[in-house]
């Protein structure tokens, strides 16, 4: 099957034009279905660029329905963001490829992507090789419990920068910087910084960011794309300050 192989040069064409990227991240086990409609068409008059679908645990087949309904409303790209191997739908436009190289656990380094080929080869996912960094955020989050990993500290900024960059030596594509979801603290300002100066694939950064500032100042230490989730699961006004 041809595979889908847009959204990956998209971002990179934003970079380009020096635009700034937004995506949304819908958790299909905290999201209400039947609300499907006016959440899309608010995400529609935003500023947002992408939507994202994915959770820690999500019901086997709840992704796929999501998605489905998703895709009816909108022609943002979706982007499947997987907790787990069975989150995968040909529903989607993409998958972020996720590896979780903060982590030592080999399940989410390579033993969840050879389970998840046999499922690939029969959809036309963009699939995006994504370098995946858990960074400690001032408690413990779902991705720490689910997977068994430890972040890496705020402080060493120096590994979180080397671990970034060997994502990129690995070939890989995009890498993420995640806080956690509903983190008490997004990943720092100083962080970012290192980690842009340092990288030459697009930069994804999410997790904890509640408000325009925050966002703001992702994008000024040098995010290429936010993720937000928890904040318009929590007050959907929000979506009124980031109006297109
Ligand atoms: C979580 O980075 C995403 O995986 C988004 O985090 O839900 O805290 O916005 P929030």
């Amino acid at each position: 099957m041809a595979e889908n192989k847009n959204i990956l040069s998209g971002i990179k064409s934003s970079i380009f034009k020096e635009d700034k990227l937004l995506a949304i991240l819908i958790d299909p086990d905290k999201f209400v279905f039947e609300n499907t409609a006016s959440f899309i068409a608010k995400i529609n008059a935003s500023i947002a660029t992408h939507i994202f679908v994915g959770g820690s645990t999500v019901e086997v087949d709840a992704t796929e329905a999501l998605v489905k309904k998703i895709k009816n409303h909108t022609m943002l790209p979706v982007i499947l963001f997987p907790g787990d191997v069975t989150q995968i739908t040909k529903e989607a436009d993409g998958l972020l490829f996720l590896s979780l190289i903060s982590g030592r656990n080999p399940e989410y380094l390579i033993g969840k992507h050879i389970e998840a080929v046999s499922k690939l080869k029969s959809t036309n996912l963009e699939v995006i090789p994504t370098g995946y960094i858990l960074i400690e955020s001032g408690k413990e989050t779902a991705v720490q419990r689910v997977t068994n990993t430890q972040p890496i500290s705020q402080t060493n900024i120096d590994k979180i920068g080397n671990t970034a960059k060997a994502a990129e030596y690995l070939g890989m594509q995009l890498v993420y910087l995640e806080a956690g979801s509903g983190a008490k603290y997004a990943v720092s300002q100083e962080i970012i910084k290192a980690v842009k100066a340092i990288l030459n694939i697009p930069l994804i950064v999410g997790g904890g960011i509640r408000s325009k500032k925050q966002l703001e100042s992702a994008y000024l230490a040098g995010a290429d794309l936010v993720v937000i989730g928890t904040a318009f699961e929590e007050d959907e006004a929000f979506f009124s300050q980031i109006k297109k």
